[in-house]
């Protein structure tokens, strides 16, 4: 891969509106992506592979659990930092950003929010070191967009849980020492259940030959007969809106980190198109090449604001499940398009390994599908604005 010359754009100056301590989270991930992922991400995803030797440094950037409290082994910060650090860390690889996603919101929040005490004190910190690492598991092979019709279970046996079932498509299942798995009691109800790798019962096959997020490691999780001790029950939150609350965590970093792929895949191009001759001058100096470009700096900065807005009424508590689907739809959305432009402008360079445009793409096509595809969030929208369910 070429070197990363990377700037990012801020069109509106955002910048202004970001606090020193924003700009110092942002701009320590913005390095550490240019010395660590930039020089070997084109490497494993060509591999298919995990660089297992990041997980230690991105829990030095602070991407595990950015706003877990100090107490618990986290370092606080507000929801705009851990957006900022998605966004960094996404403009590498949303592969990356995948297991720092899941980590963070779908492993750590739901243990915070859900968790005993006891539980937080025992599995937090060391989450927030990457000592321990996690997954979570809502989907199943016949329950995707629909996940309350789950049919994994647990039956109580006295002194544990008895677990069976299946989930598909588990990021960071294949090397996850703990799972945060959610199944149906007797009675049909929806809890999460912290599955642990040693428990008797318990396998992680990977799923090989994805063209999509080939540096994220994804897997099946299956469970025969997994005796989970009681203790291992998420106590303080059951029924569907519990996964659905963590999925609304993930879905904002999501936000921001699509903003990541897609401001690298615009920055490349634009240096491409001045760099590049054709017909005796720089493809940037012609009106179709140029209104590419416009529109692709027009839809980023829109979308930096959808997220930056999006964050302070997180921070104030008041952001809605609907408005972060939003802005997950519209920001995947928008880093998708300009990944297809952006591959165009560099023509036939830009389905090589040479430059970072066609990863993001393909990666991109995963983004758009997890954490609800981008149908759901419309449909999401429409409940919200027309108070009519066209789900079901
Ligand atoms: P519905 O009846 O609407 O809701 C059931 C209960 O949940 C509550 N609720 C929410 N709570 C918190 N946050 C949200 N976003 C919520 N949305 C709904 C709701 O109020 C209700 O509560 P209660 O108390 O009345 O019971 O549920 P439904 O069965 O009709 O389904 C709604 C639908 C389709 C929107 C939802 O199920 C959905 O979002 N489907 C998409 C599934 C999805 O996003 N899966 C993601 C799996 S994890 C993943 O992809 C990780 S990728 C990781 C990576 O690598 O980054
Ligand atoms: P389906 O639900 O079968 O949908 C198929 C199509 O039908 C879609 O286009 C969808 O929009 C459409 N559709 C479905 N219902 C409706 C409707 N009511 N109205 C209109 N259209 C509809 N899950 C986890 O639990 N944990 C993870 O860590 C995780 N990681 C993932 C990593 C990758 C790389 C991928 C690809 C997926 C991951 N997922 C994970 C699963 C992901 O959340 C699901 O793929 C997603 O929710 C969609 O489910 P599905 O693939 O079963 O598609």
């Amino acid at each position: 891969m070429k070197p990363d010359l990377f700037e990012a754009p801020d069109y509106y100056c955002l910048d202004d509106l970001l606090t020193d301590e924003h700009k110092l989270i942002r701009d320590s991930a913005r390095d550490w992506v240019k010395k660590s992922i930039s020089p070997i991400i084109e490497e494993y995803a060509q591999k298919a592979e995990f660089p297992n030797h990041v997980i230690k440094e991105l829990a030095d950037v602070g991407a595990f659990g950015p706003y877990i409290p100090e107490k618990y082994g986290g370092p606080g910060l507000d929801n705009i930092s851990y957006g900022l650090i998605m966004q960094e860390i996404e403009r590498g690889d949303s592969g990356i950003r995948s297991t720092a996603s899941v980590q963070s919101s779908l492993v750590m929040y739901p243990i915070w929010k859900y968790g005993s005490e006891e539980q937080k004190m025992r599995f937090l910190p060391r989450l927030a070191t990457g000592e321990l690492m996690g997954c979570f598991g809502l989907t199943e092979p016949d329950h995707g967009s629909n996940p309350g019709g789950m049919t994994t279970n647990f039956k109580d046996k006295g002194d544990h849980f008895l677990l069976n079932g299946a989930k598909l498509w588990i990021s960071n299942a294949p090397f996850a020492d703990i799972a945060i798995v959610w199944a149906k009691n007797e009675e049909g109800r929806i809890h999460g259940l912290i599955v642990e790798r040693e428990m008797e019962g318990f396998t992680t096959p990977e799923t090989h030959n994805k063209w999509s997020l080939r540096a994220s490691s994804t897997g099946e999780l299956i469970f025969t007969d997994v005796k989970v001790p009681k203790e291992n029950l998420l106590p303080n939150k059951s029924g569907l809106g519990a996964p659905l609350g963590c999925l609304d965590s993930a879905r904002f970093g999501i936000a921001w980190g699509a903003i990541g792929a897609a401001m690298d895949c615009y920055d490349t191009a634009l240096r491409y198109s001045k760099e590049r001759v054709q017909f005796g001058r720089p493809i940037g100096g012609f009106q179709l090449q140029q209104k590419k470009l416009a529109e692709m700096i027009t839809e980023i900065t829109k979308a930096q604001l959808l997220a930056w807005r999006l964050g302070t009424l997180k921070n104030e508590g008041k952001a809605t499940s609907a408005q972060i689907s939003m802005a997950k739809r519209n920001n995947v959305e928008m880093a998708i398009k300009i990944a297809r432009e952006a591959r165009q402008i560099l023509g036939g360079m830009g389905i090589t390994g040479d430059y970072s445009i066609m990863r993001h793409m393909m990666n991109l096509e995963s983004v758009v599908t997890y954490e609800g595809t981008h149908d759901i969030h419309l449909l999401i929208t429409g409940l919200d604005i027309t108070g009519l369910n066209a789900f079901k």
